[in-house]
């Protein structure tokens, strides 16, 4: 797979049923003469320059099947970077049909998920980390989620990378010259300063790791739980930020068994809902079963909204809130506590203020929709704050925080054995597998494993 294949691949590339037009995708060497084997224009394709449009229709033999547009282009200006012709034909599932089968008749092959993104890559015109992308372009949800990945592609990512390979290569070079001449005993390289580019470039790799944390929850959604007591009002919460009947509401404690979620955008982010069961002692198997997710969505959570009801004992909630911290105490999740059914009982919100800064308590009536707007703000500013503490790139792929994570480790060694005045050769090594793991990122050094396993998420036809 890692290398160029020389045939001509084909494929739908809009979604499947009826609809007004459909494209078809033919790439590879052959793909002008196969298509013109199947198409009747005014000029043959062969003679038509690269990127233009033909109009004409596609017959099987004497059967007119439809009549299409085709877009050209030819080598190497054009996605794959190989002659490439998309049909644009009317969506019926079978015209589409009629027309792969005569491609495949003349010649051509189906192309494999991703196969048109991977003929891109491998001819150069995308690096791995911006085909990757596509795909994350492709599932975008949300404009935070659209942008991240449109960078991506467009290659801001790849080029700090690069940066930081050149980097590498640089400090590689400067410690090989002295090994290279190791009887003489002489340093080409000032320490202090090699020093001071590991420091520099084990920040930027750490940077760009610990950016994953906001760039995971931008893809997926910003996990936010709902918990509390039964009864609380979780559901009616999770209903009146969805602004639908999602979850059950009803006032037997313990109706929600099992967790809900769903997703919404507010202002272009992504937010992932989490209603859950709600936390108390209980004998009841499957209602145990429920709370025990409770505290992993808690644990998987950014945000937790503590759910009270002004109608329950104070000292109770107080002590639902500080249950709560003890659990979330070494991690960076925000924890607002939401006091609810205020419409039936104002509360002296002074209870809790010893426990919780007063800017993260909101009175609200889920029931009424009253100060659900309040939630929401404060959702946005926390997402406003997660962006500030990042530069403008964001890693949004576990396969890169990965690496990220290992050159991170491998600059740490570089750092430390330059402090400790460990032998020349260990710490070129060190470089060496630095430089290994970004290179594996945008593709610079990749397997066959590796490529398969990234586009084989694709679909089909991209
Ligand atoms: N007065 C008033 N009643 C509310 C409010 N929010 C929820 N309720 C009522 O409280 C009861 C319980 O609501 P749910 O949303 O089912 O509570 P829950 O926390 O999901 O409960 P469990 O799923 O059993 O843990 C229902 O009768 C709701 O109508 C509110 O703001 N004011
Ligand atoms: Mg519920």
């Amino acid at each position: 797979m890692n290398m160029l294949s020389d045939t001509t691949i084909c494929a739908i590339a809009t979604p499947p049923g009826n609809g007004a037009i459909a494209l078809i995708r033919v790439s590879g060497s052959e793909a002008i003469s196969i298509t013109s084997g199947l198409f009747v224009g005014k000029k043959k394709l062969e003679e038509k320059p690269t990127h233009s449009l033909s109009f004409g229709e596609i017959r099987n033999n004497e059967q007119l099947i439809d009549e299409v547009l085709v877009s050209l282009f030819r080598a190497p200006n054009s996605y794959t970077g190989e002659d490439s012709v998309e049909i644009s034909c009317h969506a019926s599932p079978y015209i589409q049909q009629q027309i792969l089968a005569l491609l495949l008749e003349k010649g051509a092959t189906l192309a494999q998920p991703g196969e048109f993104t991977q003929r891109a890559y491998l001819n150069g015109r995308l690096d791995l980390s911006q085909a990757e992308a596509v795909a994350d372009i492709i599932n975008a949800q949300s404009a935070a989620a659209h942008k991240m990945a449109m960078q991506q592609m467009r290659g801001g990512y790849s080029e700090e990378l690069n940066k930081l390979r050149e980097q590498l290569l640089h400090f590689v070079s400067l410690i090989e010259l002295e090994l290279d001449f190791s009887e003489e005993d002489v340093e080409f390289a000032d320490r202090r300063q090699l020093l001071e580019l590991a420091e520099k470039l084990h920040s930027t790799i750490h940077n760009l790791a610990t950016s994953f944390q906001l760039g995971n929850a931008l893809k997926k959604g910003i996990p936010v739980a709902i918990v509390g007591k039964p009864n609380v009002g979780k559901s009616t919460l999770l209903n009146a930020l969805l602004g639908e009947e999602k979850a059950i509401v009803s006032d037997i404690a313990g109706t929600t068994r099992d967790v809900v979620e769903d997703t919404i955008v507010i202002k272009g982010v992504e937010y992932r809902f989490i209603d859950t069961a709600g936390i108390r002692d209980t004998a009841d198997k499957i209602e145990s079963l429920g709370i025990e997710r409770t505290w992993q969505k808690v644990d998987n959570a950014a945000i937790i909204l503590l759910l009270i009801a002004s109608t329950d004992d104070e000292t109770e909630n107080i002590k639902a809130l500080q249950k709560l911290q003890k659990h979330t105490r070494d991690t960076d999740k925000t924890l607002l506590l939401i006091i609810n059914k205020t419409d039936k009982q104002t509360t002296n919100t002074a209870a809790f203020t010893p426990f919780i800064d007063e800017e993260n308590c909101i009175e609200i009536s889920a029931k009424y929709g009253k100060n659900i707007d309040l939630i929401i703000e404060k959702l946005h500013s926390y997402y406003l704050g997660m962006q500030q503490g990042n530069s403008d790139i964001i890693v949004s792929n576990i396969r890169h925080y990965e690496l990220l994570k290992k050159a991170e480790t491998a600059t740490e060694r570089i750092q430390n054995g330059l402090q400790d005045g460990i032998p020349t050769d260990f710490i070129s090594q060190d470089i060496r597998e630095a430089l290994h793991h970004l290179g594996s990122i945008t593709g610079t050094i990749s397997t066959d494993d590796i490529l398969g396993a990234i586009f084989q998420n694709f679909c089909i036809g991209k």
